[in-house]
């Protein structure tokens, strides 16, 4: 009889919607599909996936339609004659940050999975909390300056966990709920992320938090990778025992339910490997490498860093690396990203990206000293807003002619990136790549200034689904973890990225001063940004 060909498949928990991602042993993609929140499950009536409560600030999730959407998917792979018996393992994502507040007697309920009903009626008494904070959640701004005055202040926090405390740091939203309503805590009898929620679902069973969606609590110790006993105090008490060890990201917590080997013919032997957060799973989804820089140029502007030494900061989040347990990796994220540079486009290229481009191939490296700060909406790296020119003598300036606005705003845009890189740790090196990704990742003249300003080539990938693609990698990766293969020797089947842009060998020495000057401006222009009423 021929040999069956075997399936990983990786499950991705986000915002809007479910998605799975099934590829072959080659790393070939051979099925991927998903479950929309919004519009497959109405009855649920969210927006985006979520509930934006009056306050504005508190936002949630229901964690039925979370079960739901798992039901719905298992379901519609059943229909397709998706060969279930063929999958080895399974790992999975979920949005970042967000809870998930089991009932007590809940791991009895997930132990004793009846196959011949839904998971969602059978969990359905589950959770003490029937809405779930998530990352979009704002609501904790006390939570966050106690939490900091506790360990002696943010940056002894970043220090400690990776970050200073962020509103949507689940540390701080446990904290609220704690706070608000001490008996729905004292009836919880376990604390999940929704990464280790989802996990939970296919292993029948608590699964444990991993350390690098672990490492957007506020909680762990990024360093030593156990809970800081004095955050844990600062937020609830016993939060430790709520929240269970973490494990590394790559370990296997056993196998599937036989739920699932019943209702949907799974093996009973399939692996179910630790589940992490959403931009974890994406580094490993883009193959990232030591000492990579992935750029994603979308909406928002987000960096991931695979960083040896870090240094956490007060901006930026540091985070235990999904892929290599002794290394990091960064996130940057920027506000300011594709609306603005379609802004300048409209004012400066008749908007259109092509004359965009023109204006950065009419213009030099260093701008002949020019140099600008594009806030339109408040920036998250650094906090500050409102557009900010400066000439080559440092003077603030009303306007730059248009071509000198549009390599401004490039130049500005990526020094930011690198310098903010550099002060997490980052260090570039002769190997260093940038992966580009994100709809201004097709923008050759973009491109090259990207890879001016950094001094490395960049390189392009395809994107799509990276963080259900990079779980079904990770669940590859996690049955061999243990016999000592890399996630990078698991990947050399995986194709290569484009090289799009290298470096001018002029570069380094045109952007060395400007790097200098630009950090230095920074510092004034967020002065600037407080001083203004
Ligand atoms: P999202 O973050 O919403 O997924 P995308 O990564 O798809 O967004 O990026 C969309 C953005 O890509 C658009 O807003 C547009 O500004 C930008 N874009 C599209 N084509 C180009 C181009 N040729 N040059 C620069 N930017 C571009
Ligand atoms: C990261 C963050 C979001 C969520 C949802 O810190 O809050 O990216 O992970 O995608």
């Amino acid at each position: 009889m021929a040999r069956r060909a075997a399936k990983y498949v990786g499950f991705d928990f986000s915002t809007q919607q479910l998605k799975v991602t099934a590829i072959d042993e080659h790393l070939q993609v051979v099925f991927s599909d998903n479950v929309h929140f919004d519009k497959d499950l109405p009855e649920f009536r969210t927006q985006g996936g979520v509930h934006v409560h009056e306050d504005k600030l508190t936002v949630t999730s229901p964690v039925l339609m979370w079960i739901k959407s798992l039901d719905l998917i298992l379901e519609k792979m059943k229909s397709v004659g998706f060969s279930f018996q063929d999958v080895k393992a399974i790992s999975g994502t979920g949005q970042q940050h967000g809870s998930v507040y089991w009932k007590k007697g809940a791991k009895e309920s997930l132990n004793n999975l009846c196959s011949e009903f839904p998971l969602h009626l059978l969990l359905k008494s589950s959770f003490v909390i029937s809405d779930s904070p998530i990352w979009m959640d704002s609501s904790t701004t006390a939570e966050c300056r106690h939490l900091e005055d506790a360990v002696g202040g943010a940056q002894n926090l970043a220090s400690l966990t990776g970050s200073r405390a962020y509103e949507r740091f689940t540390g701080n939203q446990i904290a609220r709920i704690y706070k608000q309503k001490p008996e729905v805590y004292a009836q919880t009898e376990r604390i999940s992320l929704v990464s280790s929620f989802a996990a939970s679902l296919f292993l029948g069973d608590y699964a444990a938090i991993d350390y690098s969606d672990g490492s957007g609590m506020n909680l762990l110790k990024i360093w030593e990778k156990t809970w800081a006993e004095t955050c844990l105090q600062a937020c609830a008490p016993g939060l430790g025992e709520k929240l269970g060890p973490a494990v590394p990201s790559s370990l296997v917590l056993g196998s599937i339910s036989p739920y699932h080997v019943v209702r949907y013919g799974f093996d009973p032997d399939c692996k179910i490997v630790t589940f992490t957060g959403d931009n974890p799973a994406s580094l490993a989804g883009m193959r990232l490498q030591e000492g990579d820089i992935a750029v994603s140029l979308g909406t928002s502007d987000t960096l991931f860093l695979w960083i040896n030494e870090p240094t956490p900061a007060l901006e930026g989040h540091i985070f235990c690396n999904p892929v290599q347990t002794d290394t990091y990796m960064a996130l940057l994220c920027y506000k300011n990203g594709s609306l603005m540079r379609e802004r300048i486009r409209d004012e400066c290229a008749l908007g259109s990206w092509d004359e965009f481009s023109k204006a950065l191939r009419t213009t030099c490296a260093g701008n002949n000293g020019n140099l600008g700060f594009y806030f339109d909406v408040l920036e998250i790296t650094p906090q500050a807003v409102g557009v900010h020119r400066f000439n080559a003598e440092n003077q603030k300036v009303p306007h730059f002619p248009k071509e000198v606005e549009v390599r401004a705003l490039m130049e500005g845009q990526f020094m930011a990136k690198r310098i903010h890189a550099e002060r997490l740790g980052y260090k570039i090196m002769p190997r260093t790549r940038i992966l580009a990704t994100g709809g201004a990742s097709c923008n050759q003249e973009i491109l090259q200034v990207l890879s001016d300003v950094f001094g490395a080539p960049v390189y392009t990938i395809d994107t799509a689904n990276s963080a259900s693609l990079g779980c079904a990698y990770r669940a590859v990766h996690g049955l061999v973890a243990n016999s000592g293969l890399s996630f990078s020797d698991v990947m050399k089947l995986a194709r290569k990225p484009k090289l799009a842009a290298s470096p001018n060998p002029r570069a380094a020495q045109v952007y060395q001063p400007v790097l200098k000057r630009y950090s230095e401006l920074e510092r004034k222009v967020i002065s600037d940004a407080f001083e203004t009423p």
